[in-house]
């Protein structure tokens, strides 16, 4: 059956593959499992919460109204924790809108959302509804966010799909097409030009790339295999993190400890800046992923 549904979760598979699903908890509509031809292409911790105690650690957590804290005291997302309050709500299950690409939707409103934690942002005066659509098509996965201001207030967000991925060895993995943006290094706290022509991961690794463009398709690269294709739609940044040893230990829902070495965080958004978005306006922006793919490298490598 192409969806499933059951108190907690839905399920979707391909109508042409069975060996091809993705599994949704409706706690934080946060996608769980990617299988594509058997294999799964997401990471999620041991010991990740999936009974709505927290958000999950793994997977695609979305990540709104807010990336990160925000420091400014004067900001209607400043009382909100970490990454706002889209990842630790469940979101409505709307339905399947198609049938191939097998595709369904999860909704999210004020009134879905822990009132005393949507009171925090704008004093709760700021009336919204997001719309997810996760798409599973032969070779592609998307996901998709609608974000429409209902309400009489212009209020300003971030969107960022928290995306985990699955890799082998983190040692081995390269990521494509971020060199020369600019990028700033949440563990340095500085803002700098990137000039790794592919980035590699023998440490901690958190920074912030602002906008790259479009047509530059991010990839995972293991080996010289690619594993991810990543493709934007009105998603101007990109946040690479892995947590490393010492902050792996550090989160209790992270787990196998050496996890980290099979994970890789490539998190597409709008988080450099916020969107401002009027009463009646929509916002929509997507991430297109493509398990496999040519190396292409759209940075000038070569240049000295
Ligand atoms: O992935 C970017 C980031 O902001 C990192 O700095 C790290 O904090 C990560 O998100 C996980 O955040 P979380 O609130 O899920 O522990």
């Amino acid at each position: 059956m192409a969806v499933e549904e059951t108190d907690t979760q839905v399920i979707i598979t391909n109508p042409s593959d069975p060996n091809s699903s993705v599994t949704i908890l409706k706690y934080g509509a946060t996608v769980i499992s990617w299988i594509y031809k058997g294999e799964e292409k997401l990471w999620l911790s041991d010991d990740a919460k999936l009974d709505g105690s927290k958000p999950v650690r793994g997977g695609i957590p979305l990540v709104f109204p807010v990336f990160g804290k925000c420091k400014d005291a004067s900001h209607d997302t400043e009382p909100l924790p970490q990454h706002g309050f889209a990842r630790n709500s469940t979101w409505q299950f709307l339905g399947q809108v198609t049938e191939s690409p097998c595709a369904v939707q999860f909704g999210l409103g004020p009134e879905d959302v822990d009132q005393e934690l949507y009171k925090k942002w704008g004093k709760g005066r700021h009336d919204f509804t997001l719309v997810l659509t996760v798409t599973l098509a032969d070779d592609t996965f998307t996901t998709q966010i609608e974000v429409e201001n209902t309400g009489a207030s212009t209020f300003e967000f971030n969107w960022l799909f928290h995306t985990y991925y699955r890799v082998e060895d983190v040692t081995d993995s390269l990521v494509t097409n971020l060199m020369d943006s600019t990028c700033y290094d949440q563990l340095l706290a500085t803002t700098y030009q990137e000039k790794a022509p592919m980035l590699s991961f023998h440490e901690e690794f958190d920074r912030i790339y602002k906008k790259v463009e479009e047509e530059k398709h991010i990839q995972i690269v293991d080996k010289g295999k690619v594993l991810v294709t990543l493709e934007r739609e009105n998603l101007p940044d990109a946040v690479v993190w892995n947590p490393w040893i010492e902050k792996s230990k550090g989160m209790a829902d992270f787990a196998p400890k050496l996890g980290y070495m099979n994970m890789l965080c490539i998190e597409p958004g709008h988080v450099a800046d916020f969107i401002t978005l009027t009463r009646g306006e929509k916002w929509i922006a997507s991430q297109k992923i493509t398990p496999f793919g040519e190396i292409r490298v759209q940075t000038d490598i070569y240049s000295v």
